[in-house]
């Protein structure tokens, strides 16, 4: 037997070790693995990812989803783009226009938003491909759309129909898909759908085990910049929707993260935290970053 060990698996067992002595008992990480490995592969997990992380944080995403595919979790990634299409847009001189947390999307600017996304998706699957993980780059096809309301917002879509097939595609042959938040008409035309929306409609269709929001802020935070360990909507939202110090990127997270845990079964919750505690989340009881309930 060949006892040599290649440079990707010595990373994956230094991550392994790394996790083991850091987060938890070993006892523990296996009971999460083992209960993992027996559900329905193609529903472990709909992650999605922020352009902040994309931006600030791509090693620690890139090994901690690297690491759930060496542990054989194929998870599905859905992301945004937002400060990159800001940056774009404004190297463009087109000035930024939001209603409601959502951007205004006009015919020039929608240009600008597809090739943003064409160019974070690839950046994406390539960063995990030199990482030796298999990743499917899935920029169109998913997102079947209509306008939200074309006077108000331009080219901007809701999604009315998620198609899972190349989805499903990545999955059966063992690479995880990278999904970007771009919808498309009924006639072909290309619509910017925040990624938020568009995370929460493929995890409707999926219902999913585990859904995790990965942000540059690793959680909600609390009026001080404290992430809040834990929140219960049915308690909690009203009061929290009224704070003045929630912005608006974050108010429209929650309030679809709180119109996503209504239509599922009353048991799920949705993690909010950062790409380097994803597997003390998804492994460990503590678990990290904000846990949200209904
Ligand atoms: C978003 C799409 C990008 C996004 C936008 O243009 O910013 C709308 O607002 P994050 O990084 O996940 O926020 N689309 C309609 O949602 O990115």
């Amino acid at each position: 037997m060949n006892a040599k060990l290649s440079s990707h698996d010595i990373q994956t067992r230094q991550t392994i070790v790394r996790l083991l002595s850091s987060m938890a008992s070993a006892k523990e990480i296996s009971q999460y693995l083992k209960r993992f490995s027996q559900l329905d592969a193609s529903r472990f997990a709909v992650v999605k990812v922020g352009g902040a992380v994309l931006r600030d944080d791509l090693d620690a995403l890139t090994s901690s989803l690297a690491f759930l595919q060496d542990v054989g979790l194929t998870p599905i990634v859905i992301h945004g783009a937002g400060p990159q299409l800001d940056a774009e847009l404004t190297a463009a001189g087109i000035e930024k226009q939001t209603v409601d947390g959502l951007r205004v999307t006009s015919p020039e600017a929608l240009a600008i938003v597809r090739r943003v996304f064409q160019s974070q998706n690839l950046k994406l699957v390539e960063a995990l491909q030199a990482f030796d993980a298999r990743a499917t780059s899935i920029v169109s096809g998913v997102f079947e759309s209509e306008y939200l309301d074309r006077d108000t917002y331009g080219l901007v879509g809701e999604v009315k129909r998620v198609n899972l097939a190349p989805i499903e595609a990545a999955l059966h042959a063992g690479s995880i898909p990278v999904i970007a938040s771009l919808g498309e008409t009924a006639g072909g035309q290309i619509l910017n759908v925040n990624a938020d929306f568009a995370a929460n409609e493929l995890v409707q269709v999926l219902q999913p085990y585990k859904i995790v929001f990965l942000t540059g802020t690793g959680g909600l935070l609390d009026d001080k910049g404290k992430v809040i360990d834990s929140i219960n909507l049915s308690t909690e939202y009203d009061h929290l929707i009224a704070q003045s110090w929630i912005n608006g990127g974050m108010r429209v997270k929650i309030e679809q993260i709180k119109d996503l845990l209504d239509k599922l079964p009353l048991a799920s919750s949705v993690s909010i935290t950062k790409p380097s505690e994803l597997a003390k989340e998804l492994f460990t009881h503590k678990g990290s970053g904000t846990l949200v309930r209904r």
